[in-house]
This record gives C-alpha cells, structure tokens and sequence, in this order.
C-alpha cells in the first residue's frame, strides 16, 4: 500500500488549508500533523529542517519533501489522480497563476493580517484593533477583489470554465476576511464573486476544513 502524504501545520492556517483544499477536492487521503509555529518559543527545531523559513505548510510524499504552498499544490495536482486543478489552456492557466500571485502578493496580506486579524481576531482575544493598519488594508483588499473580479469577469470560476487551484487558494482568504463587516460590504459590490462564494462556500471541501 502507498504512504499517505503528510501535511505539517495547523488548521487555522489559510496555507495548510488551501493544501487541504486540493487534497480534499482531488479526493486524496493524507495526514494532518501538527506544527504550530506561533507557540512562545517559535516553531520547533525539527520542522526547520523541513521548511526553513518557520512557515506553515510543509508536505511529504513518499520520501519527498516539499514546502511552499505553491509548490505543493501543482505537486499534488501533476502526481496524483482526480480532477485537475491547473487549466490546460494556456491562457487560462496564465489567469490561474495570476490569482495565486493575487492571493499571496496582495490578498493574503491585506485581508487576512490588514483586515481579518485586525478586526476579528484581535479583538477576539482583548487586544486593540489598530484602526490604521485597517484603513491602509482596505484600499488595498478593494484593489484585490476588483481585480480578482475583473479576471473572472462572467466565467463560472476564478480562472475560467472549471474549478481551479485559483478557487482553492483564494477561498481561505475571503472565509476570513468576510468575518468581518468590512469584507462583506468588498464583496456586496462585486456581484460574480458574490455568485461564486455562494457556489464555493458550500462545497463539502470547504466545510470538511474549516478551521477547529
Ligand atoms: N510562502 C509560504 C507562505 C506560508 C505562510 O505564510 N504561512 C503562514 C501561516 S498561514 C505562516 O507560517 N506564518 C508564520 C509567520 O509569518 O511567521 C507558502 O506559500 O507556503
């Protein structure tokens, strides 16, 4: 019998959650083994020498490692079988790339650390939201989801005509960033990513991962 892949992290990361995404949506089995890297004393010794930077995920199949969530997903998508998550016409995989630029270069910053961390989850545990940090996020988010609205224009799906790793990276960054009433009312103005979040959230891989 083959090794099950191993994913390293926690399931309140967006990374490990857009892995867990994949893995779920190509109906792969895996384990989830958990490293948690905001613990006082850092991430531990040993998972440095999967993924050096101290960042959340790392993989492994079958005597590989990987880290980078980019790196990953295509990973996962090229060897193992399911539905594939990378367009094969060119254009349309370029779109896909784009997004997950989008989402790493842009999103993920502004609405999850700009927006959802500080309206949220801060507040959550006592702290201060830093109105600020809010205020600069949000012409960045506003920036994120024209764009991202813009490249899906009237197509099903972030990147075109079927469900891709663009879906799966951006759907842990708009679950969180829409916990807050700032990201809801981005979303109110954009009526094609309103009509795909309500396709996307309910997919059974969006509940199965939600984070504990
Ligand atoms: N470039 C990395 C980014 C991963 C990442 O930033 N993960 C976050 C959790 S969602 C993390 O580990 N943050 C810890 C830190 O910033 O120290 C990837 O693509 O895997």
């Amino acid at each position: 019998m083959t090794e099950k892949p191993r994913l390293f992290g926690a399931d309140y990361s967006v990374y490990v959650r857009i892995v867990r995404l994949v893995l779920v949506e190509k109906g792969i089995d895996y384990e989830l083994v958990p490293v948690d890297i905001f613990r006082g004393d850092g991430p531990p010794a040993d998972y440095l020498e999967r993924q050096p930077f101290g960042r959340i995920p790392a993989f492994e199949h079958e005597g590989f490692s990987l880290y980078e969530t980019g790196a990953i997903t295509r990973y996962v998508d090229d060897v193992f079988e399911g539905r594939k998550l990378q367009p094969s016409d060119p254009r349309e995989r370029a779109r896909c790339n784009q997004l997950l630029s989008i989402a790493d270069n842009y999103a993920y910053p502004a609405m999850v650390w700009g927006i959802y961390v500080e309206r949220v989850s801060k507040p959550a545990r006592g702290d201060v939201a830093d109105e600020a940090a809010i205020s600069a996020a949000l012409l960045k988010a506003r920036i994120c989801m024209g764009a991202i609205s813009g490249i899906m224009g009237t197509a099903p799906w972030l990147a075109g005509e079927a469900m891709s790793l663009a879906d799966l990276y951006l759907t842990p960054i708009f679950d969180y960033v829409l916990k807050a009433p700032e990201g809801q009312e981005m979303l109110r103005q954009h009526e094609n990513l309103e009509a795909w979040w309500a396709r996307m959230s309910v997919r059974p891989s969006v509940k199965e991962t939600q984070p504990s």
